[in-house]
């Protein structure tokens, strides 16, 4: 529980531990001094009470100490989440985290892009927290970290040294619709020779695609824009119906759609699947719902598109 993973550990386990010692101090001592007085001034061994009116020197204690206690709690959490609001030392590496519904992204300085979060161990990481949608809220037990991803701010940074090479995990901690629950992921902390030699590997520029060796290079490329945008959280490939119809045996098929309320028939070509991406609600698919898909506009060209159509094409 305390071990000293990240830089911060240390002064938010100080103040969590200093707080739970007195409520434990304060649930003992008062379960004691409340039996004693059911025992002490019971009916039998007190028939009479006597009343108390007023006393200065009690009302001076329980007002000092509990005012000293708390001002103590403030100063141990202070020193402890000050040093996360300072600016993050100038050789810090800068990675962009990426939240969006529902997975998280990671973009390195020299382009490389993952699902999990890959940092040097002793060296400082800044990340520039990024959402594509709706507010999610980046969060790191390990390392004592949360901070949130808003979406249009470009404020949101966090940084740390993690101190031990292992694996932690990675939350989303603000509820951000359906399938919130899977966002997920995970900080690997890799000793910096074996980093230095990871980050250079430029051929794993693109999310791993193991076990698809048959396909061509464009479905390939398709499959990692797919990957690299998050799209897989709510399309799946197998059929199965997630927040959006699954992309399998999508091409060529006739698809029964919603345009301005009315229901239509379309066939599935490279016009439906472009407008489906730049303009998700011009049509919905029947049984669907409008506003849960984002336009990618402007994120994914049309070459792009035409790679994913090729993956599309190896799931018929
Ligand atoms: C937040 C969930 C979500 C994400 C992320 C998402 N989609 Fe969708 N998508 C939907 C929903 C819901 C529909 C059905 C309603 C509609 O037509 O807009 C849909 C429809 C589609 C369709 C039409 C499917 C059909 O059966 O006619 C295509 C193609 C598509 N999405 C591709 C993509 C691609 C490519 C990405 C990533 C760049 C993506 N989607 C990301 C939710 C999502
Ligand atoms: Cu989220």
């Amino acid at each position: 529980m305390f071990l000293n993973v990240s830089n911060f550990v240390e002064g938010v386990d100080k103040a969590f531990v200093f707080i739970f010692a007195i409520c434990v101090f304060l649930l003992v001592g008062i379960t004691a001094v409340m039996l004693y007085f059911i025992y002490r001034y019971n009916k039998k061994r007190n028939p009479k009470a006597t009343q108390i009116h007023g006393s200065t020197s009690l009302e001076l204690i329980w007002t000092i100490v509990p005012l000293i206690i708390v001002l103590v709690m403030f100063a141990y959490g202070w020193t402890g989440w000050k040093p996360m609001k300072e600016k993050a030392p100038d050789d810090a590496m800068q990675i962009t985290a990426i939240g969006r519904m529902w997975s998280f992204g990671f973009e390195y300085p020299n382009g490389k892009y993952t699902d999990s979060l890959y940092v040097p161990q002793g060296k400082p990481v800044e990340l520039d927290l990024v959402s594509e949608d709706v507010v999610h809220s980046f969060y790191i037990p390990a390392f004592r970290l949360k901070q949130d991803m808003v979406p249009g701010s470009d404020k949101d940074r966090m940084w740390f040294i993690a101190n031990s090479p292992g694996s932690y995990d990675i939350f989303c901690a603000e509820y951000c619709g359906l399938r919130h629950s899977y966002m997920y992921s995970s900080v690997v902390v890799m000793p910096p020779d074996e980093f230095e030699q990871w980050y250079a590997d430029t051929a794993a520029v693109q999310p791993e695609t193991a076990g698809e060796t048959e396909m061509s290079a464009d479905a390939v490329a398709g499959l990692n824009i797919l990957k690299k945008n998050g799209c897989n959280a709510c399309h799946s490939m197998d059929g199965t119906r997630l927040v959006g119809p699954s992309y399998k045996g999508l091409m060529g098929k006739t698809e029964t759609v919603m345009e301005n309320g009315e229901e239509k028939q379309v066939e599935i070509d490279r016009d439906y699947i472009v407008r489906a991406i730049y303009h998700p609600d011009e049509q919905i698919v029947k049984g669907y719902q409008a506003g849960q898909m984002q336009s990618y506009e402007g994120k994914i060209s049309e070459k792009e598109i035409d790679q994913i159509i090729e993956y599309f094409k190896t799931l018929q």
